[in-house]
């Protein structure tokens, strides 16, 4: 099914499946068993011809499908896939990942999502296997090779515009509690980044729409590298960053995963939306990175690069940063032409 505006073919859940989603499921589901040609058809109610048009489709996006002409088809081996309905088996959740969106590959879910953002509610949550222009801040690329975890809510909380930024660290937050629940030892950085070891496992970028005093939405994208080695990344971005599969040595389920961190982030959320972030910080520090170490400070806020050395005392109660200067004054940093790095 595609949905309005959407250019990529997204499936929609709760909803119908199209017939190639229907056959892929049909076939991951019978594991290594053969299933027939006639079988096939009957279940996805097409006829023979539609059979083999898709089937030729699964195999131009990439699944190891089988065929032959006696036995029929088969998918042999554990795939790595997503599956909406397993995601929403797993959640918890009020809001957060009700409606999902899923496809195989789009340029990016946070473009995607702005472009549907209108004709969905609050809490969507879109997904895919792998982006070709994943977007990080400050048009920077995220490296998004299949096997890694890539998404985006709309959110349209009811809160003044200038508070938006401080969803970054409630995303970034959720997300290393996440990855703590799995054994790794996570560590926000501010405002956007989760580190293990010091190498970077996982990013988030918003990205709001708003008048100057209401939100109209903000598109939080979560993007994880799950189970994907770093040694698929290009050099520079290898030698800074890591995945669960590097640090675990082992596959985990991305769809438990999805819906365990929409569970702990709707958590936080709503916290934020009934208390602001007071009540978030004092945690937050606890797994925040550098603090009490040297780090530097680049600031394009106003256009030029401005960079500050200092050490890294914490969070205000909005969540800004603090920075101790070497003249004894403390600056304050907001989320959004920041950037951060260790000394
Ligand atoms: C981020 O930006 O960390 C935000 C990443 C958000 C990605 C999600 S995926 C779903 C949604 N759809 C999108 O298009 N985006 C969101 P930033 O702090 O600017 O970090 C970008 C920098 O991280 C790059 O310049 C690289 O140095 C590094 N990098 C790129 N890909 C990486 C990866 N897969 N793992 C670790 N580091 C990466």
């Amino acid at each position: 099914m595609k949905t309005s505006n959407v250019l990529t073919d997204y499936i929609e859940f709760p909803g119908k499946l199209p017939v190639k989603h229907k056959i892929l499921y049909m076939l991951l589901e019978s594991q290594d068993k053969f299933l027939s040609w006639n079988d096939i058809g009957d279940k996805a109610g097409i006829s023979g011809p539609g059979v083999r048009g898709n089937i030729k489709n699964l195999l131009d996006d990439g699944f190891p499908v089988e065929t032959t002409t006696e036995r029929g088809c088969r998918i042999s081996g554990k795939q790595d896939i997503l599956f909406p309905s397993r995601i929403h088996e797993h959640l918890e959740t009020q809001v957060l990942g009700r409606k999902i969106l899923y496809t195989l590959s789009t340029t990016s879910t946070n473009d995607d999502a702005r472009l549907v953002a209108n004709g969905h509610p609050g809490g969507t949550l879109l997904t895919c296997e792998t982006q070709t222009q994943g977007k990080g801040r400050l048009g920077r690329q995220w490296e998004s090779p299949r096997g890694g975890i890539f998404l985006s809510l709309i959110l349209k909380p009811e809160i003044q515009p200038a508070k938006v930024p401080s969803l970054s660290l409630v995303a970034g937050y959720a997300t290393a509690k996440t990855l703590q629940s799995l054994g790794l030892d996570a560590l926000v950085k501010w405002p956007n980044d989760v580190l293990v070891h010091g190498r970077k496992l996982a990013g988030i970028l918003c990205e709001i729409s708003a008048e100057p005093d209401r939100v109209a939405h903000v598109i939080v994208g979560i993007g994880v590298n799950a189970n994907v080695s770093k040694t698929r990344m290009p050099g520079p971005v290898r030698e800074r960053s890591t995945s669960i599969l590097d640090e675990l040595g082992k596959y985990v389920d991305r769809n438990v995963l999805i819906a365990g961190l929409l569970n702990n982030f709707e958590a936080y959320y709503f916290r934020f939306l009934e208390s602001g972030m007071q009540t978030l910080i004092p945690e937050i520090q606890e797994i925040m990175a550098y603090v009490g170490s040297p780090v530097i400070i680049h600031n394009t806020a106003f256009g030029s690069v401005e960079t500050q050395h200092g050490i890294l005392r914490g969070l205000d109660k909005h969540g800004r940063l603090l920075v101790l200067a070497s003249t004894g004054e403390i600056k304050t940093y907001t989320a959004g032409d920041v950037s951060l790095r260790l000394e």
